[in-house]
């Protein structure tokens, strides 16, 4: 009897173990991206008149794929200090290697609002 409960004990351990053992490894490339920098895609959609994401917060080493959507209006972005400009349908890949905050404007002259259509890049 008690080695039966054992065998049932240890085949447990090893179901869990293996479960474990699952998880931690479809996580693992991730993880190791993240460690030399991610690659990630980040439209910016724009409407009347604002940005859809008060700020955008990346890593130092991030490489960003931005590209501009405008759901209402017709707008554009530049970030300053990034060297970013561009339009709607355009896409721009940067590597982001210095920490800081860049300021991102819309560069379209669109209407009553356009002043205040501000939002930050973050490179943490
Ligand atoms: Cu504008």
């Amino acid at each position: 009897m008690k080695k039966y409960f054992l065998a049932v004990i240890t085949a447990a351990l090893m179901f869990t173990l293996a479960a474990c053992g699952g998880g931690t490894s479809s996580e693992a490339p991730s993880n190791a991206a993240a460690a030399n920098g991610t690659v990630v895609d980040v439209p910016i959609t724009a409407t009347n008149f604002k940005f859809d994401k008060e700020e955008y917060r990346f890593k130092k080493g991030d490489t960003v794929n931005l590209s501009l959507v405008n759901k209402e209006g017709v707008h554009g972005i530049d970030i300053k200090g990034l060297n970013v400009s561009l339009k709607a349908g355009q896409t721009k890949s940067i590597v982001l290697d210095k920490p800081g905050t860049y300021q991102i404007v819309c560069n379209v002259m669109c209407g009553a609002g356009h002043s205040t259509m501000v939002s930050k890049l973050i490179v943490e």
